[in-house]
């Protein structure tokens, strides 16, 4: 069949968080995002997120200039723009339709809400989910939750508290230098047994090596980016002298990093973020290559709303995510989320939707009521 897309919409969302979130770069109060709305001669919409933050505290890529490049130059292409969709070859054809953005540099979350939004439509369009679009198999998710550094560790552990007593399958804490041991070690001393792992958002230089022996004490279960956001060098140089595996989520943003961190041996677990890695396809190529290199792979996250949530939902259904998701629930991080449907996580899991389209429900007042800026493509 053929989809030819009719309308194109940009919006800006802000919607506040349940609780503020520190990572070593600064503070989150509201989460910020761009949604995609693309649809199609025949009515039929996709959606897609780009999950970014206002400063460039993560990767350089903001959301003001996001929305300029996606204004100027990523959606006007689109617009009457036609291509041929069958169930059979649906993403070989997906990727043809996003080919025309890899002239373009960086921008990844840009693109990974194109790609989504294309997705999704193709999806409707095919009549499928998104697990089946992208070969999921998988049918729950194990989720783990990421915990923000806090003013003390006494809140600190009173978080740690409630998500294991509900089950969360690992904990991950933030890290920054003049916080970090006492963090891993208090936890550790009141939970022997829990997978535990720091993230530490590129905070740190090869300087700190004795930081991260010291570390190797604690069983952890990784250390996600320690080092320089855009590093694949000096994480070699840091893991050859520690037992704990490191874990690369800033410094990939396709799948040749990843290729070329495997091969250079830069880490030995991949935080594969869909947005962060320019989209679905993109995460599935990364997802493949390690998969063939047994190399273990998880599911990050950005507090995406519900639509950026079910493309991560999807893609970590894809047998070689083995470990737990950062995947905490709209219901614990914003004060309301743009679909009406939010999933919810029992005892540390996630069902899979199944149902054709994105899996969840548009609450387009909710999208309403989040909106601080809308464009058309004219
Ligand atoms: O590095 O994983 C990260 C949030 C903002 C910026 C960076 C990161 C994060 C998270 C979010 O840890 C986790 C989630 O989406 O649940
Ligand atoms: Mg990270």
């Amino acid at each position: 069949m053929k989809i030819t897309i009719s309308h194109i919409e940009l919006r800006r969302v802000h919607i506040p968080l349940r609780q503020s979130f520190t990572i070593s770069g600064g503070t989150m109060t509201e989460k910020q995002c761009l949604i995609v709305r693309i649809q199609d001669s025949t009515g039929a919409v996709g959606y897609g997120e780009a999950a970014l933050s206002s400063a460039p505290i993560y990767l350089s890529e903001t959301i003001d200039g996001a929305f300029a490049v996606l204004q100027q130059y990523f959606l006007p292409p689109l617009k009457g723009c036609s291509f041929s969709v069958s169930r059979e070859n649906a993403l070989v054809e997906l990727e043809q339709a996003t080919a025309y953005l890899s002239v373009w540099k960086g921008f990844e979350f840009s693109k990974a809400a194109i790609a989504q939004a294309l997705s999704h439509l193709v999806a409707v369009r095919i009549g499928c989910s998104l697990q089946t679009l992208f070969g999921g198999t998988r049918t729950r998710i194990d989720v783990g939750e990421s915990i923000g550094l806090k003013p003390s560790i006494a809140s600190l552990m009173e978080e740690v508290d409630q998500r294991v007593l509900e089950g969360y399958k690992r904990i991950k804490l933030k890290i920054k230098p003049g916080h970090d041991l006492e963090l891993v070690q208090a936890v550790r001393t009141k939970y022997p047994r829990i997978p535990l792992m720091v993230d530490a958002n590129s905070a740190y230089s090869l300087d700190d090596l004795d930081l991260f022996k010291a570390m190797d004490a604690y069983d952890l279960l990784m250390i996600e980016q320690p080092l320089a956001y855009d590093d694949l060098y000096d994480h070699a140089v840091l893991q050859k002298q520690i037992r704990t595996p490191l874990c690369l989520d800033e410094s990939v943003l396709r799948l040749q990093h990843a290729r070329q961190a495997v091969e250079h041996g830069s880490c030995r677990i991949i935080n594969i973020k869909p947005g962060r890695v320019a989209g679905p396809l993109s995460a599935r190529r990364i997802h493949d290559y390690c998969f063939s290199n047994n190399v273990p792979v998880w599911c990050g996250g950005m507090f995406e709303s519900g639509i950026g949530r079910a493309f991560n939902i999807a893609l970590a259904s894809l047998p070689g995510f083995t470990l737990p998701a950062d995947m905490s629930p709209s219901s614990i991080l914003l004060q309301y989320d743009l679909v009406s449907d939010p999933y919810t996580v029992e005892k540390g899991e996630i069902a899979v939707p199944t149902v054709a389209g994105l899996g969840y429900v548009i609450d387009d007042t909710a999208m309403d009521r989040a909106t601080v800026a809308l464009w058309h493509v004219a």
